[in-house]
Parts: C-alpha cells; sequence; structure tokens
C-alpha cells in the first residue's frame, strides 16, 4: 500500500520526485504491473510525446492495470503526458490509443496566431467561478505549461469530455482544458512540480486530502468560454549561468565578455595592453547561485557547461551531480547545455546524445540545450541536398540527429537550441552569399554611420570557430528537425550591457514560429522592456547584471508589468 509513482521511462520525472521529497512524502516506483495493485495512490508525471508514452505502458505490460487501477476508484494524478493519456487520442501519433476514459481526442495547437509549442507560465480560470479550488490551484497564480498538444474546452461539441474539466486557460485565441477533476481523478495539463511554490502547494494539497472528499467532489459545470483579447501567459525571465571549472579544477560559474571568461590580467611593465591569460572568473557557486535565483523569482535557469566542447565523456561528468543538487532546490523549470552530442567514455563507449540528454533529464533538468551539433547538423543537411541537386533551404533531416532523436523521445519542448552568432560587416553595396538576410541599421546608428551593413554568421565550439552558415539558416533549419525553442545569443553584445541586439532577434522572430529566449547584452530593467516592446519574443535572459547584483529579478518583473506586459511577480 502507499503512495506509487509511475515512470515509463522518459521525460524528467525526477522533478516531481524531487518536490515529494522536498515535501516530505515517501513513494514507490511502479515496476511491475502488480505494484497498480499495491498501490492505494497513484502519480503518473508524464513528459515527452503521447506516442512513446502509450507503447512504453504497452511494452512494460501497464496500459490495463493502469486503465484498471483508473476504473477501482483509487486516487489518481495525472501530469501533462499522465493527464493526456486519459483521452481518446492525439493529433501527435493518430495511430495510438489512449485510455479512453475522457470521450475526446487531443489536438494540435494553431501556430497561425501563436508560436508552438506553449512553453511558460499561464493561469488557470477554474470553471465554478472559485477564486481558488480544494487542490490548492488559485486564479491569481501563474503555472508553467510546456506542450503543443492540447485539449480544447468545446461543450458543445464533447459535452461528456468538458464534465471533466475543472479548470481551462486561454494562449493565443484558444481555450483549453488546464486541468481535468472527476472522482477519484484529477490531473492538469501544466507541471505543478516546476510552477515554484503556487505548485508545491497543488502537490501537497493532492497528498493531503482524504480519499473520501477527493470521490465527493461536485461535477464542475459546463460553462462556456469565449477567448478574452489577451491571454495570461507571462514573458518570461531566465537567469543564466556558464559553468566551467577554474585553474584549480572547481566548477565554478562564470562569465564572458564576447564570450573571454578570464581576468584581463595586468598589462606587463612595458606592454601596451593588458594580456587576456589572467584567471577564469568566479562569480559563485552554481547550485548556490540557482537557488539564489529561484528565490527571487526567476521564471527558468540555465546552465551552460561551457568548457563541454573539449571533454565531454558522460561518465564521470561533474555537471551531472550540479544538475542534481539544483534540481534538489529549484522547482522551475531547468535547462542544461553544454556537449550534448554523441560522446565516448574514458573506456571507449559510445554514447548517443540521446543518451547523454537522458543522463540530464534523470538528473533533473527538464530541457536540453544544443549547439555545437546543432550546426553540424543543419551544415550536414544542406551539403545533402545540395549533393542531390536539390534546394538546400527546402532540405529536411533524417532522423538521426541529436535534435531528432531526443524531440522524438522527449518531445520537442525539451529541446533548445543555443544559437551562438556574431556580426559579419559589409560594405553596404555587398553582392556575395547572404546578401537576402543583411542588415542596415537605424539611420542613426553607430553601424550606420560607419557606412556598414552587416549579416550574422553562426559559430561553433563557443564562439571560436565561424561556419559557412547564416543565423536564419540555422533557425530554420532547426525549427524543421524539431527544436521547440531557441536560445538566442549575441557574440558581439555578451557581457557588454549595451541591451539586447534587437536586430538580431527581429531576424529570426520573422523566421520562424517557435518561442525564442533573446539573450547577451542586458544592462538594465529597461532593456526587458525594450526586447519585449521591439521583437515580440516570449523570453529573455541575463547572465552577468544578476550574477553582479546590477539589477535584481523582482525589478525586471516590476518594469514589465510596469509596461503593461504579463509577468510573474
Ligand atoms: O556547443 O552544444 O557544447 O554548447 C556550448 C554552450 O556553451 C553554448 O550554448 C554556448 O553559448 C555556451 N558557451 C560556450 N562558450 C561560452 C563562453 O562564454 N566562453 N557561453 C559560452 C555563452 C552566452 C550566454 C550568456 C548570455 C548573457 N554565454 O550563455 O549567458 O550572453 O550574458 P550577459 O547577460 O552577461 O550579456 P555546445
Amino acid at each position: 500500500m502507499g503512495l506509487y509513482f509511475l515512470d515509463y521511462g522518459a521525460g524528467n520525472v525526477q522533478s516531481l520526485a524531487n518536490s515529494l521529497k522536498k515535501l516530505g512524502y515517501n513513494f514507490q516506483w511502479v515496476t511491475s504491473a502488480d505494484d497498480f495493485h499495491k498501490a492505494s495512490s497513484l502519480i503518473f508525471p508524464g513528459v515527452g510525446a503521447f506516442g512513446q508514452a502509450i507503447d512504453a505502458l504497452e511494452s512494460k505490460g501497464f496500459l490495463q492495470p493502469l486503465r484498471d487501477y483508473i476504473a477501482s476508484g483509487k486516487p489518481y494524478f495525472g501530469i501533462c503526458i499522465g493527464m493526456q493519456v486519459l483521452y481518446q487520442s492525439s493529433a501527435e501519433n493518430p495511430s495510438k490509443r489512449g485510455l479512453g476514459v475522457i470521450p475526446c481526442p487531443i489536438g494540435e495547437f494553431s501556430s497561425a496566431d501563436k508560436t508552438v509549442p506553449h512553453i511558460g507560465w499561464n493561469t488557470v480560470d477554474l470553471l465554478d467561478s472559485a477564486e481558488k479550488s480544494d487542490e490548492g490551484l488559485t486564479r491569481s497564480s501563474h503555472y508553467y505549461y510546456v506542450h503543443s498538444y492540447r485539449a480544447a474546452y468545446d461543450p458543445v461539441t464533447y459535452p461528456e469530455a468538458a464534465e471533466w474539466a475543472h479548470g481551462v486557460t486561454q494562449y493565443g485565441q484558444e481555450i483549453f482544458v488546464a486541468s481535468v477533476r472527476k472522482a477519484n481523478v484529477f490531473a492538469t495539463q501544466f507541471h505543478p512540480e516546476k510552477s515554484g511554490e503556487a505548485g508545491l502547494k497543488i502537490v501537497s494539497a493532492w497528498l493531503s486530502e482524504p480519499e473520501v472528499a477527493r470521490a465527493a467532489a461536485p461535477p464542475t459545470p459546463r460553462i462556456l468560454r469565449s477567448p478574452r483579447p489577451k491571454d495570461g501567459l507571462t514573458k518570461r525571465i531566465v537567469a543564466c549561468m556558464d559553468v566551467r571549472s577554474n585553474d584549480r579544477g572547481d566548477l565554478v560559474v562564470t562569465k564572458g565578455d564576447q564570450y573571454d571568461v578570464r581576468e584581463k590580467a595586468p598589462a606587463a611593465p612595458g606592454a601596451v595592453q593588458a594580456s587576456a591569460a589572467g584567471e577564469v572568473r568566479n562569480l559563485g557557486k552554481p547550485v548556490a547561485l540557482a537557488a539564489r535565483y529561484y528565490a527571487a523569482g526567476a521564471d527558468e535557469l540555465c546552465l551552460m557547461n561551457i568548457t563541454s566542447f573539449r571533454h565531454s565523456p558522460l561518465r564521470d561528468q561533474p555537471m551531472l551531480a550540479v544538475v542534481r543538487a539544483a534540481a534538489e532546490e529549484i522547482f522551475v523549470p531547468l535547462t542544461i547545455g553544454g556537449g550534448i552530442k554523441d560522446t565516448v567514455d574514458p573506456d571507449g563507449t559510445k554514447r548517443s546524445a540521446l543518451e547523454v540528454a537522458g543522463a540530464y533529464f534523470r538528473a533533473g533538468a527538464d530541457k536540453v540545450s544544443i549547439a555545437s551539433d546543432a550546426v553540424h547538423t543543419v551544415e550536414r543537411m544542406r551539403q545533402k541536398a545540395r549533393d542531390a541537386g536539390e534546394d538546400e533551404d527546402k532540405a529536411f533531416g533524417d532522423g538521426t540527429s541529436s535534435i531528432e532523436t531526443i524531440a522524438r523521445a522527449y518531445g520537442r519542448q525539451a529541446v533548445v537550441v543555443s544559437i551562438d552568432p556574431r556580426r559579419v560587416y559589409v560594405d553596404p553595396g555587398y553582392d556575395g552569399p547572404y546578401k537576402s538576410e543583411l542588415i542596415f541599421g537605424k539611420p542613426n546608428g553607430e553601424e550606420h554611420e560607419r557606412g556598414k551593413a552587416w549579416w550574422y554568421q553562426c559559430t561553433v565550439s563557443g564562439g571560436r570557430e565561424v561556419r559557412p552558415l547564416s543565423v536564419v539558416q540555422l533557425a530554420r533549419g532547426v525549427e524543421k528537425l524539431g527544436a521547440g525553442e531557441l536560445v538566442l545569443n549575441s557574440i558581439d553584445r555578451d557581457g557588454t550591457g549595451k541591451g539586447f541586439d534587437t536586430d538580431l532577434v527581429q531576424l529570426v522572430r520573422k523566421n520562424v514560429r517557435i518561442p525564442i529566449i533573446a539573450s547577451s547584452g542586458a544592462g538594465s530593467a529597461a532593456h526587458f522592456v525594450e526586447v519585449f516592446e521591439r521583437t515580440g519574443v516570449e523570453a529573455a535572459l541575463a547572465a552577468g547584471i544578476f550574477h553582479r547584483g546590477e539589477v535584481q529579478i523582482p525589478d525586471v518583473k516590476k518594469a514589465l508589468s510596469d509596461a503593461s506586459f504579463n509577468a510573474r511577480i
């Protein structure tokens, strides 16, 4: 008897395990079909792709026991895919059948008026119009969503399914089911375990609620809802920590100026310039800083392993321990980047990028961020098309790249591509490659005055090597391969405090439909307002100003709210 946890083998279930640990609950993992009989309550925190989840449940012999468990009346709490499997089917994998407990299919968000996936903090509108539900949901809180597929809330077409709906949410002009509740079943589309204190309250309320109260929950009224002019999705503020070992071998958070992370050593007597061979800048310990940013209200955190391009075996990877420790402290989404590619352990064991990513997910990461390998993949894909005499811009992947394999297993929302572009200045009359992507600068801008135009070139290995690929080619290519989101850095702006490169961000925004996190150059709270106003991106990331304490995360949130943006305060 007791609380059981269903892990079908993909996605980050560690986050929820950590939140239960934090709340002081013990649980056991479901390891055999028998455990469904032993469980007195069951949580299914599914992350990933619908079809993958159904296949995995089937191959483990769990599908029927899960159906029987739910029919038995014992308490069930599903999260994300754990909610979606209750439905009949999903447009994500139309050939797979769900449990069919809720008689309605899951459809895909339209990207006509918004970016897809729906990633970020959004509200819940409780259908009984209450401010707060017994399950701990409150109308004034924001919860973390990450999904491309949703159950539309449609009481006219699916009246029976609408009886299950408990809370709904608006994204763009679509209203979808955010939580379901009926008798012993409660499930959320959002991730309570990644929704900070507001989410932990839900987990805690469900765990402490007596079974009888749950079974007696009244049915939710079927109320028609029409979309409001604006949805409740907030702009996300992301704090990023570049992690590397210093010269003494300690893992520290560092920060570069245009990617140079070493202190400038004092100029030698008689030398004209300071040498760049000083110590690696040390701005603190990764886990302590992550905990500080979580407490300050960061909407997401990134840990970048910036030495990964030199040496990245999976065995003995010290970043795994950092991720594990950080995930025990923070309950907002955590992205890990650096070294997500095929690797070889010191004993010669080959590890695919999928295995590397899987190790980070199991350690507690929610998304992985791929940089160099994404550039190489898109280059290869375009080369193949070129060799075949086909249009490179229409090239498709062959299913084997890191982006494709990880997106297939964990869902595209778990795959972020981090782009490290640099400006290449040319004369305005330039007639060479990438001329269709040239930016001419604003009439009063410094580049314009210098009589220059520019395009953005991709780099790999932390900006050390330039590649024959433009930022537009890369962004479009990785979107096609299945990336769910972009972190758009700028080597020119990194660490300068001059503000985000809004020309760059606008250019990429025009070319893809997936969410973008603008990065590099933030020097003040006003810079965040500026990037959102000028480009409409979904999120913005900073490092230096937060590490040095020059700007506090709540100040950024206040500036956003003063400028009428939704923000999670
Ligand atoms: O190529 O897949 O192994 O990934 C390597 C990852 O490490 C890439 O995401 C790359 O951006 C990152 N990286 C590599 N070298 C450096 C470096 O600084 N020497 N960091 C580096 C890049 C950029 C951002 C930074 C923003 C905001 N740092 O992470 O946080 O520019 O900074 P600011 O607010 O202080 O301006 P792979």
